[in-house]
């Protein structure tokens, strides 16, 4: 993920590379030079990569026929099948388009209309002189801060075509930085706020414990809400999957697994691990249960917390109940969670008998008051006392992008960068554009112009947005409550959406930009977000089908309407970027002592690999800060681990207090005036990334009655009269969307999953409200702030019902091409 916030990063860490890639990118670039083949092959394989691995295509003819993993993936992705469909299906955007309505009527005509498919195609120059001319509309009339290219999403891999980064530079270079901008993702939002404040880094983006002492070390290793064997298909920059046969390697070993989850994962099956299966919602209950015991039987590490941790004792009245008159007992989280009191006590204990590892996935923060969730489980880490231990302590990114894979002696690949002007003491930061909102606030920005918002101890107006300019990202599949998201789409005066799928979001934009795959354009990326075990050439495969265009291109062309192409270009092309960039990493490992071939060479070879170091096969999270707490201090501002934070303290926000706490969420089964029984669990996909693949033949593997599926207990399947393959419809007061069943025992009764990433399809488009008949369940979710602290999104909040649908069957358009188009 490619947004930091500011002061996060302890410097020290960045430069020993033990960040996840995502998180970086943006040095300076350098030289330019030659031309090489800038042509797609017409015969043959060419070796290529994407966030699901690197892989050949087989090219016959022009066209792409086939695609097999690469030879160095150990667990290629069954995902892989989905690309090679991508590029050729229906609902690629073949020419530009503009929304009839807006062509005929200009800006803000029929905003109503929006998502009802009438386009007219038009020429590539009659589409970028429209967004030029509204770009500077908007600027002239609204001022600076009119626009909102704030764009955020799965962009593809490459440092290139970083759709994103390109789209804020055009508009730093050509309009003078007039647009608005957002901090923060949709994955981390509340922990890569809170973790500075506690550990002093990010935490989510970081190299973990990694695997070979894991595999030696630990005892317990607990998956708290994470599921890696699901989400490790994935990486930010070309997934390399090596985290599987260290998956492989623990089980052989036979040491105990146990997964915390609503859900019998992926990775409690590889494992057959003890499944828990808490009420959802409810962890931090659980974790203060535990922590209880092990503080009332004495079990807590006093010397740890009192040389490593700040602010022990003034949780502790918090913890017994002295302070609030309610003991955090495991009877008291029993009541909430509905695990028995004996299990929390039992888990407690043998943690702290054994050495444990608790890692935990990203759900439990995207959660409102997300933020206590891993600041708790840091917490009771603490009170263990093995953090900094071979091992031991907790890990936040186990499950992410191959985190615990050892680190390879690599150079680092700048990117293209987006042009803002450098962030002081943070120079691979910008301080791009007018204005800037936590990024999953957008819909309440459109709301509310000129309201206060908070933020992480800082207080802003959003701003008067008449412009969106979206890119790389799908906010019609990513962003919470549909329904209230049309309403304010609809203030809005232009959209333009730049994709090469015709998704729910751009089916809801006034101008639609057809880009290019990665496929149709050459690149350059590292595999392994963590391991950096490779460079790899990104080449192209096909040349571009239909009028797509490269997001460089396309904003090279913007930046030339504006006058400022060169600027935007640097006067290089594709090829010498990519060599730029190449030439950075020859540099630095000259400086670093590492071999590393020419361009030309590298880029004839397709790929040059780095192995492992020793010292990376043994590296042990921590481990300095454990051996000399005063020479290695945390970037807190006590040097601890800070159970307490006086920062949190005086920023005084009613729903983020300065130590961990249970705080009851606006809704939860069970809870206080629950109205609806079953929890939401919209979980990543097993067979997509997002919404990406949807439109795939991947879907024919998993969808019910054509139709996202929708996991169901046994027994709320039963009361319901509901079986396997029946169309339902799961509804709240926010939204309603046709599933399909799958009735099963391997999730808790009390809780359904649907995966996020479903593509919205509603019944009645530009009508908010309306029945969604594929299953976006993004219609049912609450679109509200973590907390005034991270301002995160709350995507794992949300309770609704289910009922068998007996109404007649709308059909699912939303994969197929709009008319005209
Ligand atoms: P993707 O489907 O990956 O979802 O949200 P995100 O918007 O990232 O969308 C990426 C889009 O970029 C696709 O439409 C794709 O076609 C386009 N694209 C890809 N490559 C290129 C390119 O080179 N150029 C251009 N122009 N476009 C390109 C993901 C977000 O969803 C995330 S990261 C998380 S963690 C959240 N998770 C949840 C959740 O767990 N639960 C709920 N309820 N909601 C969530 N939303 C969030
Ligand atoms: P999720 O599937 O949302 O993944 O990684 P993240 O860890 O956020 O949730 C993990 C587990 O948490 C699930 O098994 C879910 O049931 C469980 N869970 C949900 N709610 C609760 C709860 O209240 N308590 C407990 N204990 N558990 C709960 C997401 C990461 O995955 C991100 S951010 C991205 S952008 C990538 N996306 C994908 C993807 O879309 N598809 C795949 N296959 N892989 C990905 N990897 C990355
Ligand atoms: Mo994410």
């Amino acid at each position: 993920m490619s947004k930091l916030n500011g002061f996060y990063k302890s410097r020290r860490d960045f430069l020993r590379g033990a960040t996840a890639l995502g998180a970086v990118g943006v040095f300076a670039p350098s030289i330019l030079m030659p031309g090489f083949a800038r042509a797609a092959v017409s015969d043959g394989e060419v070796l290529t990569g994407s966030h699901w691995g690197a892989f050949r295509a087989v090219v016959k003819d022009g066209r792409w026929t086939e695609i097999k993993p690469w030879e160095g993936d150990p667990h290629p992705s069954k995902q892989l099948a989905g690309i090679l469909d991508s590029v050729y299906s229906p609902t690629r955007i073949k020419y530009p388009m503009v929304r009839r309505a807006y062509l005929e009527g200009g800006p803000g005509s029929d905003v109503a209309g929006r998502g009802k498919d009438d386009f007219v195609r038009v020429s590539w120059d009659k589409a970028l002189d429209l967004v030029v001319g509204e770009l500077k509309r908007v600027r002239e009339k609204y001022g600076q801060a009119g626009t909102f290219a704030g764009s955020y999403g799965w962009k593809s891999s490459g440092r290139l075509h970083n759709c994103q980064s390109l789209l804020r530079r055009a508009l730093n270079v050509g309009m003078d930085g007039a647009f608005v901008n957002s901090s923060g993702d949709y994955s981390t939002g509340a922990s890569q706020v809170i973790m500075p404040h506690v550990m002093g880094t990010l935490e989510v983006y970081e190299q973990q414990t990694v695997w070979p002492v894991v595999i030696e070390s630990t005892d317990v290793l607990v998956f708290w809400g994470a599921d890696p064997i699901k989400t490790n298909q994935i990486g930010w920059t070309v997934a390399d999957h090596d985290s599987y046969a260290y998956l492989e390697a623990f089980k052989k070993t036979g040491k105990k697994v146990i997964c915390i989850d609503p859900i019998r994962t992926e990775t409690a099956k590889f494992f057959d691990a003890e499944w828990i299966a808490p009420k959802p919602h409810t962890d931090v209950a659980i974790m203060l249960g535990m922590a209880h015991t092990l503080y009332t039987e004495e079990l807590h590490d006093v010397d740890f917390l009192d040389e490593y941790t700040a602010g022990f004792d003034k949780f502790v009245p918090y913890l017994t109940g002295e302070s609030d008159g309610i003991a955090k007992s495991a009877e008291w989280a029993s009541e909430i969670s509905g695990l028995p009191a004996d299990q929390i006590k039992e888990l407690a204990r043998l943690f702290q008998t054994n050495r444990t590892m608790l890692s935990s996935g990203w759900s439990i923060q995207r959660q409102h008051h997300g933020e206590q969730s891993h600041w708790m489980l840091v917490t009771l880490a603490s009170m263990l006392g093995q953090i900094g231990l071979p091992g031991g302590g907790f890990g936040l990114s186990y499950h992410y992008a191959n985190g615990g894979t050892p680190s390879a002696n690599s150079p680092v690949l700048p990117g293209i960068t987006d042009g803002g002007k450098a962030v002081e003491g943070a120079a691979w930061l910008t301080n791009a554009g007018a204005a800037s909102i936590p990024l999953a606030r957008v819909v309440e920005m459109l709301e509310n112009p000129g309201a206060d918002f908070d933020f992480n101890g800082t207080r802003s107006k959003f701003p008067d947005v008449k412009m969106v300019y979206w890119t790389g990202g799908n906010p019609f599949a990513h962003h919470q409550d549909r329904n209230r998201m049309i309403k304010a789409w609809q203030k809005l005066e232009t959209v333009v959406v730049q994709d090469f799928q015709w998704t729910a979001t751009a089916r809801h934009a006034d101008i639609v930009l057809p880009a290019t795959t990665s496929y149709e354009r050459n690149d350059i990326e590292h595999i392994g977000d963590y391991s950096l075990k490779a460079i790899l050439a990104m080449k192209k495969v096909i040349d571009p089908v239909f009028e797509a265009r490269n997001d460089f291109d396309i904003f090279a062309e913007i930046a030339d309407r504006l006058g400022k192409k060169d600027a935007f270009t640097e006067g290089k092309d594709e090829l010498e970027w990519i060599k730029s960039f190449y030439d950075e990493a020859v540099k630095q490992g000259e400086a670093k002592n590492i071999e590393v071939p020419d361009f030309e060479s590298f880029w004839k070879e397709g790929i040059v690999e780095f192995p492992a170091t020793d010292e990376a096969k043994a590296f042990v999270r921590y481990a300095d800060y454990r051996e000399d707490p005063l020479l290695e201090p945390l970037g807190t501002p006590s040097g601890k681990i800070e159970i307490y934070s006086k920062n949190i303290e005086k920023m005084g926000y009613d729903d983020c207090p300065p130590h961990p706490t249970w705080m009851e969420p606006i809704e939860r089964i069970d809870g206080p005036d629950a109205k609806y029984p079953l929890h939401i669990n919209s979980g990543h996909p097993q067979d997509r990334l997002h919404s990406q693949l949807c439109g795939t033949i991947l879907r024919e593997g998993y969808a019910i009655a054509d139709r996202e599926p929708c996991v169901i207990n046994t027994e709320d399947a039963k009361t319901r009269g509901i079986a396997s393959g029946d169309v339902v419809r799961v509804f709240n007061d926010r939204g309603q969307i046709l599933t399909g069943a799958i009735v099963s025992d391997d999730i808790r009764p009390g809780v359904i999953r649907v995966y996020e990433g479903g593509w919205f399809d509603p019944v009645d488009a530009g009508q908010a409200g309306s029945l969604d008949a594929y299953g976006d369940v993004n219609c049912l979710t609450p679109d509200l702030g973590t907390s005034k602290l991270a301002q995160g999104n709350c995507g794992h909040t949300g309770i609704a019902d289910v009922e068998k649908y007996v109404g007649g069957l709308p059909e699912v358009k939303v994969f197929k091409t709009p008319k005209e188009a």
